[in-house]
């Protein structure tokens, strides 16, 4: 039988800090995800929407969540798949509407069959519609069809929610920090010069499928150059001997997301060039995670690392001018620093890897106050990829890519880093590549 990873207590409470900011004359819909297809009859491992897990814990398909005011209160109802011998011999075991309206945190539960009728009698004494739209064609199809009905979007308010994590929440994204941290240490330890990317991905995801954990995004393994490529994931050559390997791999627990980076030396030894580039990132990167202050806007991790890294790279001979021109003209992060590190510092970490909450980092706009409860990445990097053709690489740094990514928690105390059991410093980290070899 399925567990919920909280109380009905923290999904009720959830769900009433959505509905006190919602007129009492909507009906409030929130679809789950679809399932997708990746060949033919063959689906992709199902992923439940996360607006759905936040309310109400629901990870099987078809299902849609719904909210309509009654009286003086709200009822909540599940629409879930029913019980099916027949189809349940195929695809698995359900829970089916008892066991939807006993075992979780809603008044209601109906057959996804009666969506169409139940919610369109509902609509029919509504105003507007909160909806996600985009998930499910029949609910939309009802909702854009009737005149009479506003649609409005529920997730500018379910994001202000999501963004910032209760106790219970952090709990379980420091257990996948946990398991990343201890997957990344896995791989580092069994490196050699000759080991295959793939090689190393399979020891990562085998420490997230014995943790009873998966993957939160295609896990990247670039030795090399591959290093140089942000998003590298066909994982897929040999590294050699004095490469640099990059791993950026994490896991979800309940459906809360690590993010976890380390680059390191497969053969053990950082050579002096990789070393002046490791250090630095690590400069920047400690100065990005001191910048996480409750109360500091989002930009200040940004600002931090970028003053680090250029500043760095003048100092390496990579740029030759001041710091403002290689940072770009007022601060807007577009000077030449943005050859070698062309993305955000960061991002918000929860339900999803790139969490909601808003602020992309790389341009002027400040973005939101950091606030307690807030879980971010702190990522800085430096790619030379030896074969671009768009900036000239220093010979002395060609084929040499570098990121270091921690997962931050933002209290009123200062930054506490989640994933601090991966090490990051070089004496550590040459301490253990191949030492399970
Ligand atoms: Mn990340």
């Amino acid at each position: 039988m399925v567990t919920l990873p909280f109380t009905f207590e923290e999904y009720h409470g959830r769900q009433s800090r959505l509905l006190e900011q919602i007129p009492t004359d909507s009906l409030v819909l929130i679809p789950t995800n679809p399932v997708s297809y990746r060949s033919n009859d063959t689906s992709f491992p199902y992923r439940a929407n996360s607006y759905m897990l936040y309310l109400c814990g629901w990870d099987e398909p078809e299902a849609v969540f719904m909210a309509h005011h009654v009286a003086d209160s709200w009822v909540t109802t599940l629409f879930v798949q029913p019980r099916d011998t027949k189809a349940e011999i195929w695809t698995g075991r359900r829970v089916g509407t008892e066991g939807a309206a006993s075992g979780w945190p809603v008044h209601e539960a109906h057959s996804i069959n009666d969506l169409k009728d139940i919610a369109g009698t509902h609509l029919d004494s509504c105003k507007q519609a909160y909806l996600i739209q985009g998930l499910n064609s029949t609910l939309d199809e009802i909702v854009n069809s009737s005149i009479d009905i506003d649609s409005a979007d529920p997730t500018s308010i379910l994001d202000e929610m999501r963004v910032r994590k209760s106790d219970k929440e952090i709990r379980l994204m420091l257990e996948s920090a946990d398991i990343a941290s201890a997957a990344h240490v896995a791989a580092i330890s069994k490196g050699y010069a000759g080991i295959g990317e793939w090689q190393i991905q399979s020891v990562i995801e085998a420490h997230f499928t014995a943790s009873k954990s998966r993957w939160s995004y295609p896990s990247i393994v670039g030795g090399g150059d591959n290093a140089t490529i942000l998003h590298y994931n066909a994982n897929e050559s040999v590294i050699a001997e004095g490469e640099l390997v990059l791993v950026d791999a994490g896991c979800e627990v309940s459906g809360y997301a690590s993010d976890i980076t380390r680059t390191w030396p497969v053969s053990g030894k950082f050579s002096d060039q990789q070393r002046e580039i490791y250090e630095l990132v690590l400069k920047a990167q400690l100065a990005g995670i001191e910048a996480c202050q409750a109360g500091s806007v989002w930009l200040s991790m940004h600002r931090a690392t970028s003053a680090v890294l250029a500043q760095g790279l003048i100092d390496l001979g990579v740029l030759d001018c001041s710091v403002e021109e290689a940072i770009g003209d007022d601060m807007e992060f577009n000077g030449p620093y943005r050859n070698f590190f062309m993305h955000g510092t960061g991002h918000f970490l929860g339900l999803d890897v790139h969490d909601v909450g808003g602020g992309r980092q790389g341009d002027k706009d400040e973005g939101p106050i950091l606030q307690p409860g807030m879980v971010v990445t702190v990522e800085p990097g430096l790619y030379f990829g030896s074969w671009r053709t768009d900036v000239e690489i220093p010979d002395r740094y060609a084929g040499i890519g570098v990121r270091i990514e921690d997962n931050v928690l933002i209290t009123d105390d200062g930054p506490v880093v989640l994933t601090s059991n991966c090490p990051k410093t070089i004496d550590e980290i040459e301490a253990l590549v191949g030492s399970e070899g």
